[in-house]
């Protein structure tokens, strides 16, 4: 097996794991996230054949290109591209949010994942390869204190719809994951490290794991070449719809 895979938000949660799994399966992987140090631990765990780490910040399109013109020759014919590095930060409704955060998530889920899809097309296009983007149940059910994440990810669906049209024709396969609860450091981040609201979210409510939502991943990306999942929506069983609100005089 000589896929390789390009994994962002590589350093926890859903990247780390969907690292692992495709490495067991013996594809090639290149991990990116900032903590190096948390790259370098995959890479000893997993062997530097099989895992490059890419430290940069996804947001700064500069130290994104050279990390992709630094890659080793056995890195570099990208076949699948995982657009997962993300993040919400904040829960509370639009009027009190900080501009700062909603700044943040737009140039992370937006800006940086059209950056480096742009990049990467020519090379997915020739391998007649993959992207699945890590959307969000967010992306279409709203919310309170969902405002500019849901929105972020809202544009993460519409754009892979988008890129499928583009991309008629070329063999390329887009695939907007949108799953909801899962526990990882997610809401560790979404509250500026509060562990113990992190904890009381996730507190017997049987979340989806990092490892579901990478075994998803994996699947998709192992569906025959002629299939192409468009969006996939996932939740824990434990998750389901409550109706609207009603503000009342
Ligand atoms: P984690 O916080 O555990 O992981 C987020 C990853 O994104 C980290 O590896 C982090 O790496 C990376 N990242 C964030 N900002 C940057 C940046 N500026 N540059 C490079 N990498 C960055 O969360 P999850 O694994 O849960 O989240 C992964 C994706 O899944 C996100 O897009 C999230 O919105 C989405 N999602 C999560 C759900 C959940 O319930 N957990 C549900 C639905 C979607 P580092 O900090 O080292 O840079
Ligand atoms: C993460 C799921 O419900 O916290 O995208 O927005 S939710």
């Amino acid at each position: 097996m000589n896929n390789i895979a390009l994994i962002t938000g590589a350093t926890s949660g859903f990247g780390r794991a969907a690292v692992e799994r495709f490495v067991a399966a013996g594809w090639r992987v290149v991990a990116c996230g900032r903590r190096a140090e948390r790259l370098q631990a995959l890479v000893d765990a997993l062997g530097a054949d099989k895992v490059h780490g890419a430290a940069f910040d996804i947001r700064d399109e500069a130290a994104m290109r050279a990390a992709l013109g630094e890659l080793p020759a056995g890195f570099r014919d990208i076949d699948l591209l995982v657009n997962n590095a993300g993040l919400a930060l904040g829960t509370r409704p639009a009027q009190e949010s900080s501009l700062d955060d909603w700044r943040t998530m737009v140039e992370t889920n937006i800006l940086a994942l059209v950056t480096l899809t742009r990049a990467l097309l020519p090379t997915l296009i020739e391998r007649k390869g993959a992207i699945v983007n890590v959307s969000s149940t967010a992306a279409t059910y709203p919310y309170p204190g969902g405002n500019v994440y849901g929105g972020t990810k809202a544009f993460v669906t519409q754009f892979s719809l988008n890129l499928r049209a583009d991309l008629h024709g070329s063999g390329v396969r887009v695939t907007s994951l949108e799953p909801g609860m899962a526990e990882t450091e997610f809401t560790l981040v979404r509250t500026h490290g509060d562990q113990a609201a992190s904890d009381a979210l996730y507190s017997g409510a049987n979340p989806m794991t990092a490892q579901d939502i990478a075994e998803t991943i994996f699947w998709i990306a192992s569906l025959p070449p002629h299939l192409n999942l468009n969006r996939l929506e996932m939740m824990p069983v434990s998750q389901s719809f409550a109706g609207f609100q009603v503000a009342r005089t």
